[in-house]
């Protein structure tokens, strides 16, 4: 199994599952991970996701075995397995927490920078490993990475491949946090526990405002906030919260409708 699907309450623990091999990524094990997205999203109860590695690494990229001898051609498809997925990553719609707990290399690194939340174990390092063999940042990279380091900081990283531990990842934004190793499933756990019980709807218009906003300018996103925020307040959970803001108590989120 390449991977491993764990419910919990009010949301799924998606492992990726090759530790002899870091969970070096497949075909087989994106085709995978995008059907277990696909299983999260078509769940009412499910309102977060955590994705996270078995043993030692997060993910150490693309299956060096597996390429070896391939065409150029053959390559390309592979980013037609890829892409789809970092795409329903991005689109899911609730919140994503990955929890790194070792290393992040190539597309690896780049399938946790498109989760929505990212916390890492002190001891995990991300690595933009693609130039060490010739290529280029993929899995959204070159597109995510300027925006969440400054592009001084992602040009570098591209170019010389230099691991970045998870404080340095924190410290620059990449990242939400570095915790302890041996704190880092509890603190995941704990995130994902919290979303799972929010304004799930509100939280996946947020992602959708975040995402757009990096391709309009600042006229065309106001015009979105506002259309986004009469899909929110129509929500019956912004309902809810301004009742129980109202009433001095804390409010109960139904989260998905649909
Ligand atoms: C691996 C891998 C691996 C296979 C560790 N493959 N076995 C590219 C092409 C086409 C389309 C799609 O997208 C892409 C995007 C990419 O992701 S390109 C970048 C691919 N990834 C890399 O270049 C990283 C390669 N790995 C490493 O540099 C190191 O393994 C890192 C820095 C991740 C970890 O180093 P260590 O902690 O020293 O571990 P290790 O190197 O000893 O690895 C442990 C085992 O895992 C080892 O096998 P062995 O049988 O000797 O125990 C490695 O061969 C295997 N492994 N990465 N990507």
């Amino acid at each position: 199994m390449p991977i491993l699907v764990e419910a919990c309450p009010g949301y799924r623990l998606i492992t990726l599952n090759r530790p002899e091999r870091l969970n070096a990524l497949t075909v087989e094990m994106a085709d995978a991970l995008s059907a277990a997205l696909d299983a999260a999203a078509a769940d009412r109860g499910c309102r977060a996701v955590v994705l996270t590695g078995a043993g030692r690494g997060f993910c150490a990229g693309q299956d060096l075995t597996a390429i070896q001898g391939m065409t150029s051609a053959e390559i390309a498809a592979l980013l037609d397995h890829y892409n789809p997925l970092i795409r329903k990553l991005r689109a899911l719609p609730m919140p994503v927490v990955c929890a790194v707990n070792g290393v992040a290399a190539g597309a690896g690194a780049n399938l946790a920078l498109a989760c929505d939340i990212v916390l890492a174990a002190q001891s995990a390092t991300f690595v933009q490993a693609f130039a060490r063999i010739g290529l280029i940042p993929d899995c959204g990279g070159t597109w995510i990475l300027p925006r969440l380091v400054g592009p001084a900081r992602a040009r570098a990283l591209a170019m010389l491949a230099e691991p970045v531990p998870a404080e340095t990842a924190a410290q620059w934004g990449m990242i939400w946090q570095a915790v302890a190793d041996d704190r880092l499933m509890d603190e995941a756990h704990a995130l994902a526990g919290r979303l799972a019980s929010g304004p799930t709807e509100g939280l996946a218009l947020i992602k959708r405002a975040l995402d757009a906003a990096a391709a309009n300018d600042f006229d065309h996103q106001l015009d979105l906030e506002r259309d986004l925020q009469a899909e929110a307040s129509a929500t019956p959970d912004h309902a809810e919260a301004v009742r129980a803001f109202l009433a001095k108590r804390p409010p109960s989120f139904a989260g998905r409708r649909s």
